[in-house]
């Protein structure tokens, strides 16, 4: 198979793929395989959780957001999948990208909703999302960059930004929102931490597989980028989950 964007991936070009001489560009094809039936894993079971029927309407609507942000997931990774094998090791960057534009605003959004404070504190999470798309779109000017094999006296600027706006996201999570999570409910307040350290940990993971790139190739990169992927796409949404059915049935969640 030659075309550089197959629609179907044959058994011959995945043998092919995985017969590549450097075992960590097939490991790389193998989890790009692998995050695609994970995410379409998670977007089921999310989907699922839908018809149990004891959800009222914003845990109902935070948990749609998690199953749209794995199956949003699902097909990227779909689509990156068939780019990285059919290229034979070409990097998908423009479709991570639209992955990332995508689905962490969609992410930043589950604090609102399990805090159940989406009308009242409207310009804190416009100012998460804004700099969230900063972040997305500075450092793909980074990454495109660097991929072009420009100095790092050109992308080292738009990357040190994106960290910047990395950072600030935290910074809102971590001071701006902490008294409403006070307040929530404990078992709810409980997972909303988790998912901050999410955030500030499982984040933290994507700037330093950019920079692992500039000694070990950008297989490595990518293969930090899926397993990071899967784990703050489908682990967030389920902790999100345990943190809307611990609290579901409590006192005083149910007013909202
Ligand atoms: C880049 C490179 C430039 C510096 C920074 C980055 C951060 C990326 C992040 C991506 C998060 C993706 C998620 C995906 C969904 O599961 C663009 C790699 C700071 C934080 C959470």
């Amino acid at each position: 198979m030659t075309s550089c964007l197959p629609l179907i991936a044959s058994a011959d070009s995945l043998s092919m793929a995985f017969n590549l001489d450097d075992p960590i560009v097939s490991l790389t094809l193998y989890t790009f395989a692998a995050a695609t039936v994970a995410m379409g894993a998670g977007a089921a079971y999310f989907a699922l959780m839908l018809f149990r029927g004891d959800l009222d309407s914003e845990n109902f609507t935070a948990i749609t957001v998690s199953a749209l942000v794995c199956g949003i997931a699902c097909v990227n990774y779909h689509w990156m999948t068939q780019v990285y094998q059919a290229s034979r090791g070409d990097f998908p960057t423009a479709v991570r990208y639209v992955d990332w534009v995508l689905t962490t605003p969609l992410l930043l959004l589950l604090f609102p909703l399990l805090l159940g404070m989406w009308q009242e504190s409207k310009w804190v999470f416009g100012t998460l999302i804004g700099l969230d798309l900063a972040m997305i779109g500075l450092g793909f000017a980074a990454e495109v960059m660097l991929n072009s094999g420009l100095p790092w006296a050109q992308w080292a600027p738009f990357f040190l930004l994106s960290c910047g706006c990395e950072l600030a996201i935290v910074g809102v999570l971590f001071v701006s929102l902490s008294r409403a999570m006070d307040e929530a409910p404990a078992d709810l307040a409980a997972g909303l931490r988790v998912l901050r350290l999410f955030v500030l940990i499982g984040w933290a993971v994507y700037p330093i597989g950019f920079l692992l790139s500039l000694g070990g190739g950008g297989d490595v990169r990518e293969l930090i980028y899926n397993v990071a992927d899967v784990v703050n796409k489908v682990g967030f949404g389920l902790v999100a989950h345990s943190g809307i059915a611990a609290v579901t049935s409590g006192p005083g969640w149910g007013r909202r």
